[in-house]
């Protein structure tokens, strides 16, 4: 590793009491720490180059005898783990949930020692979905033309009741049981890649479950933030960039916890910090990720974040991570990416957010009539704060998420906007992202509670009646969705234009939103229009692309015929003309 120095943490009662012992070449012990809490030791390692791979004991000494001794295992890095790459605008994602997408294994629903049992009745409860779901489902996967899967988190949540969704940690080096064993994330992975599929790691470090086992047996005092009366975040994000920002508001937002049964974690205490860095190399070296996406961004000590996102990134130069920064507005989500390493040259290939305001400014579009700031205008004011980044091609898009309206919902399923959406999301700006079941226009309101946003993928449970694997039992508009989504989908893998090509759009006229993404090579036009009635647009507005182009193929078509000057647009449509 690039950082030869390990810090191990020893829980175990009355460790302190005990003084570690290593004899192994290439192995040694730098420093002892021991904390207010006598049942825990942080021993610093350096790991010299000569290290070879094997186990060695720790042995632990009180007047002058070994009284108790432990096994480490030292293991060889995967050749080449250092030039891993990780997720860029040429990838299309898929997020899915996976108690939710597929029941691969019934044997693991219920599992000794969980508490919460699967009941499929209950929406906010445990239905089974699995690793095995997802490793089963993978064909279905590749078939669509997702190219990476963020995963919501599998780490193990053994709390009573509604952790289905895995933010409330409560072991940071284990898989959750009833999704599967560490063994089975990292063949999952390996299958995945073999399919060129990249899998992202869903972390979160802003807070643990209240039933992590450290909440037993606290390491120090400090290793969460604990307040005389239960202290809940403000979930303002804006109060950590505001210049009139309140110091109390701002240590509220950080340091407020973020549920009662989430306690916030204090990454100032520097053991913790060190726990968590190394957890993510871990995990990255170990499972052979390609990503990571961070759950709550904003809500962590930036300051270790910063430093987090450093030490990963001097083991693994091409990695990339998402931060989710759930914002409603271009400067106080550009705030954490353009912060991550400011004037750094490396900045490019990190820095990725989740962009909220551009989903906002899309679902608002097609259900808003267009005027001087609404409607498709909304979209190009969005983009047009791109100066504002310091690399929105690597905003992650979407238009929505776990945590948020499904789009069918938002535009009343409504299939001309639909595929607008679609097409917007997939040619624009960006790494975009599908949520599981929106390519079959899958609907769910947040104001119905948020299980109305995460129904069990149709076919991942056996006896289901529809099985969109399959395609058996489909409705006719989830056949439609699904086709399109697989040709666009397609189409953009095909077409490395559409993922990196610059972006130029012109201002919307007559309802109607023209953008290129082009090079000097080809140019792809998108008209996404919104009048109810036929638009003829006039390719001379244009010429300052496509005067460097003679022919023109509409999405549909297969052959290239001469640029026309004009072209009638249909209504409420979303086409792409590609120009050479
Ligand atoms: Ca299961
Ligand atoms: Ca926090």
């Amino acid at each position: 590793m690039h950082n030869h120095n390990l810090q191990l943490l020893v829980h175990k009662a009355k460790i302190a009491e005990l003084t570690p012992e290593i004899k192994q070449d290439g192995v040694s012990l730098m420093k002892v720490h021991r904390t207010s809490n006598p049942n825990y030791l942080f021993i610093d390692l350096e790991i010299e180059e000569n290290a070879v791979a094997g186990s060695f004991n720790i042995d632990f000494y009180k007047d002058g005898k070994v009284q108790w001794s432990y096994k480490y295992v030292l293991l060889e890095r995967t050749k080449d783990a250092d030039k891993r790459e990780g997720f860029n605008n040429s990838d299309i994602i898929y997020l899915l949930m996976p108690d939710r997408f597929a029941n691969g294994d019934r044997g693991n629903d219920n599992m000794p020692g969980m508490l919460e049992k699967a009941d499929r009745n209950n929406p906010d409860g445990r239905h089974g979905g699995d690793i095995k779901g997802i490793a089963d489902h993978l064909d279905y996967l590749e078939q669509l033309g997702v190219t990476a899967i963020w995963i919501n988190p599998l780490l193990e949540n053994n709390m009573p009741a509604y952790s289905y969704h895995g933010y409330a940690i409560t072991d940071f080096y284990k898989v959750d049981p009833r999704f599967g064993s560490n063994q089975d994330y990292v063949d999952l992975v390996a299958k995945a890649k073999s399919k060129n599929i990249k899998i992202i790691m869903d972390m979160v470090f802003n807070h643990c479950g209240i039933n992590h086992w450290w909440m037993k047996d606290l390491p120090t005092a400090d290793w969460v933030h604990q307040f005389d009366k239960f202290t809940r975040s403000n979930y303002r994000g804006e109060a950590l960039m505001d210049p009139h920002a309140s110091a109390n508001d701002k240590m509220i937002m950080s340091d407020g916890w973020f549920d009662s049964g989430m306690p916030d974690l204090n990454q100032k205490e520097p053991l913790l910090a060190s726990y968590l860095i190394q957890n993510s190399i871990w995990w990255i070296e170990y499972a052979g990720l390609s990503g990571i996406r961070m759950d709550t961004y904003p809500y962590a000590d930036q300051d270790f974040m910063n430093r987090w996102i450093s030490s990963l990134y001097e083991e693994y130069p091409e990695f990339n991570i998402v931060g989710e920064a759930w914002l409603q507005t271009v400067p106080h989500t550009a705030y954490f990416q353009s912060t991550t390493f400011p004037n750094d040259k490396k900045s490019s290939k990190l820095g990725s957010v989740t962009d909220f305001p551009l989903c906002y400014a899309a679902n608002n579009a097609l259900n808003h009539k267009d005027s001087w700031t609404e409607g498709l205008t909304g979209i190009y004011m969005t983009l047009s704060e791109d100066f504002v980044y310091s690399n929105a091609d690597s905003n992650l898009i979407f238009l929505d998420n776990h945590d948020i309206n499904r789009f069918a919902t938002n535009i009343h399923a409504d299939w001309d906007k639909w595929k607008m959406g679609m097409t917007f999301l997939l040619t624009t700006r960006g790494i975009p992202m599908i949520y599981y079941g929106g390519e079959l226009m899958m609907e769910g309101d947040k104001s119905k509670g948020d299980a109305d946003l995460r129904h069990d993928f149709p076919g991942g449970w056996k006896g289901d009646v529809t099985d969109a694997f399959k395609g058996v039992n489909m409705t006719e508009k989830q056949g439609k969705a699904l086709e399109f989504t697989k040709k666009l989908l397609k189409y953009r893998n095909d077409n490395p234009i559409l993922q990196t090509g610059k972006l130029t759009h012109f201002i919307p006229q007559n309802d109607t939103y023209v953008y290129f993404r082009h090079d000097s090579t080809t140019a792809y036009m998108m008209v996404m229009c919104k009048s109810d009635k036929p638009v003829s647009l006039d390719l001379s507005r244009f010429s300052e692309i496509l005067d460097s182009f003679s022919s023109m193929k509409s999405f549909k078509e297969s052959t290239f015929d001469s640029k026309p000057e004009q072209i009638l647009v249909s209504p409420m449509s979303a086409t792409i003309y590609q120009f050479k």
